[in-house]
């Protein structure tokens, strides 16, 4: 099994997806907030790339639109980008079409992926036992902010990557996956504070989201495994 890590969305294209298991990771906070949704009961979940294809839902029965842009709420929309939103109370039994700036454009553009599934630091090791199961090869495919690279994802590729070697020791790592797992290692007794080195980090406290940057930071919160199929994100794995 060949693991290797990719820096942002607009990286990501079919022939880089292709044939791999590819996790796609934007620890604050879209796929925070896509565990936490299906956690809380959400049915399902769709990644869209713009606002606009969102609204197509607007009027349909039991659609909740939720996403961002820079970071807040999007006019017209039900939900932010806040994981803490997405409470039983609001999307037990609900589809939520989801819309934000990097991290559904990531799923979006991995749709040519083997299998494509969602993590983050809350499921890091459920989704490393995962990956154990399956074989192939695998792609943590990091939203990144803007076209950029961001602490956050490259940190959580790098704790699903360490705990995927603790169960597998045959895998051979990219240069970019050693590096991750070596500055999640370094940063391992305190994740919410390494966030804090990141830029995105700061912005969302700024914004007033500190919350949840501590929430985002927790590390195998929840046993669980988003999958996303012809983009609906779903939840066929439980421990
Ligand atoms: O870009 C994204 O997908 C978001 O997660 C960014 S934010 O954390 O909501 O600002
Ligand atoms: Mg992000």
């Amino acid at each position: 099994m060949h693991v290797d890590v990719t820096f942002t969305a607009q990286e990501i294209e079919a022939a880089t997806v292709a044939g791999r298991n590819v996790v796609v990771i934007d620890a604050l906070r879209a796929t925070s907030t896509i565990i936490t949704a299906l956690v809380n009961g959400c049915q399902e979940i769709i990644p869209v790339r713009e606002p606009a294809e969102a609204m197509k839902y607007r009027d349909e029965k039991g659609y909740l639109l939720g996403g961002e842009r820079g970071g807040l709420k999007i006019p017209g929309f039900d939900l932010g980008n806040s994981p803490l939103e997405y409470t039983r109370n609001v999307v037990e039994g609900k589809k939520v079409v989801l819309c934000t700036t990097n991290g559904t454009l990531a799923l979006a553009n991995s749709a040519a992926a083997r299998k494509l599934i969602i993590g983050a630091f809350l499921n890091a090791g459920a989704v490393a036992q995962f990956l154990a199961g399956q074989g192939g090869d695998v792609l943590l495919a990091c939203a990144g902010t803007g076209g950029k690279f961001t602490l956050e994802d490259f940190l959580a590729a790098g704790v699903i990557l360490h705990k995927l070697s603790k169960i597998r020791s045959n895998i051979s790592m990219g240069d970019r996956a050693v590096a991750a797992e070596a500055v999640y290692l370094q940063h391992q007794d305190n994740v919410e504070e390494a966030l804090y080195r990141g830029h995105h980090a700061r912005d969302l406290a700024d914004l007033g989201f500190s919350q949840d940057v501590e929430y985002c930071a927790c590390v195998d919160k929840f046993e669980l495994v988003p999958v996303c199929r012809e983009m609906r994100v779903v939840l066929p794995y439980k421990r």
